[in-house]
């Protein structure tokens, strides 16, 4: 019989293990995470049905892109159940403008929370996986709420206590890391909880699939293209099939459990990469990590990078050593 373990008690178990101090703050925050997602989940497998859920608003974020109806549903929800933690601080959101204070928790909350609420949400129309990614910073108590607090939100992503995604697929899958690890959860809606489903997931050293919107081949560097057809010809030593399906949490997802390699590069329509850095990348990066691959936005560590501005973007390369490792040394070359 395989063990039941649901995240709640993985996440105990694992503060028990590494932080045997911990008061149990943190796994109460992920619990509004789970608990939100649960929700959206039900949103999502049933948008088809509920016609109140599909299609757009008349409203764009601050990305310029329309804003999908399950975007504001699910952005409604994560803010409700992250903002009663209590100890959750700050929330940023892909769908807001500014960050959000929890005003009642600002002075003591020593959490801030990042999200991208329904990352790739133009697709649910056509029924293609899409996904919620956070990232959960540590902030340092503000006892007379004078600090700034987007300073506390623009922190570089190797200081990340814990990030990870929901991906509305086949089926759904929590995925997370509290940096000792990278730990899969699949939802069983007939119990309506979370059980383990992959212990350590460890990405492959080196993958047969690269992942790339080839539509915009013809405005990338030059090394990204030569690495591109390297792949494609055998150059590289293996035999490379493309898969892209356009939604960032689907992408890496099979990246982070078959291998390969993952990568938007900059475009002629976004010089300095589409992806977002605090929302996408670096929980994206924290989780390549823990599991054994790599993520940089061609020239240095995406978790290194310290933040300008809460939406900015950055080209993102990410997946197993092998792959990524060679499309940065060629990446170097170029740029002798
Ligand atoms: P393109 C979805 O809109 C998203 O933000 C990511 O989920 C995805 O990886 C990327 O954009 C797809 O962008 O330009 O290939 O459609």
């Amino acid at each position: 019989m395989h063990k039941l373990l649901t995240v709640q008690q993985h996440i105990l178990e694992e503060q028990r293990r590494n932080h045997p101090q911990a008061s149990g703050e943190f796994s109460w925050l992920l619990s509004g995470i789970t608990l939100a997602t649960k929700i959206v989940a039900a949103q999502v497998r049933r948008a088809g049905i509920s016609a109140d859920v599909l299609g757009a608003t008349d409203s764009q974020n601050v990305q310029g892109e329309t804003v999908q109806k399950l975007d504001v549903i699910a952005n409604q929800t994560l803010l409700q159940f992250l903002g009663n933690r209590g100890n959750v601080a700050i929330m940023a959101s892909e769908e807001n403008d500014d960050p959000i204070v929890v005003e009642r928790d600002r002075a003591h909350g020593r959490y801030v929370v990042v999200f991208d609420p329904l990352d790739g949400s133009s697709n649910i129309d056509v029924n293609v996986s899409v996904g919620t990614i956070f990232s959960v910073l540590r902030r340092e108590p503000d006892p007379d709420c004078s600090r700034d607090t987007t300073a506390d939100v623009l922190q570089p992503g190797y200081k990340q206590v814990a990030a990870g995604y929901v991906v509305y697929g086949s089926s759904t899958m929590l995925v997370y890391t509290t940096g000792h690890g990278v730990f899969g959860f699949t939802l069983d809606p007939s119990i309506g909880a979370y059980l383990l489903s992959h212990e350590r997931v460890t990405m492959p050293d080196a993958g047969t699939q690269y992942s790339v919107n080839e539509a915009n081949f013809e405005g990338f560097p030059l090394a990204y293209r030569k690495f591109l057809m390297q792949a494609r010809s055998g150059a590289l030593g293996r035999t490379y099939s493309s898969r892209y399906i356009g939604s960032l949490v689907a992408d890496f997802h099979r990246t982070l459990l078959k291998g390969g390699i993952f990568l938007y590069p900059p475009t002629n329509s976004h010089p300095k990469g589409k992806l977002r850095l605090l929302y996408e990348a670096n929980p994206v990066a924290l989780l390549a990590e823990q599991a054994g691959g790599m993520a940089t936005n061609g020239t240095d560590r995406i978790l290194d990078i310290e933040p300008t501005s809460l939406h900015q973007r950055t080209p993102l390369i990410v997946g197993s050593k092998t792959e990524v490792g060679h499309l940065m040394r060629m990446i170097k070359e170029e740029s002798r």
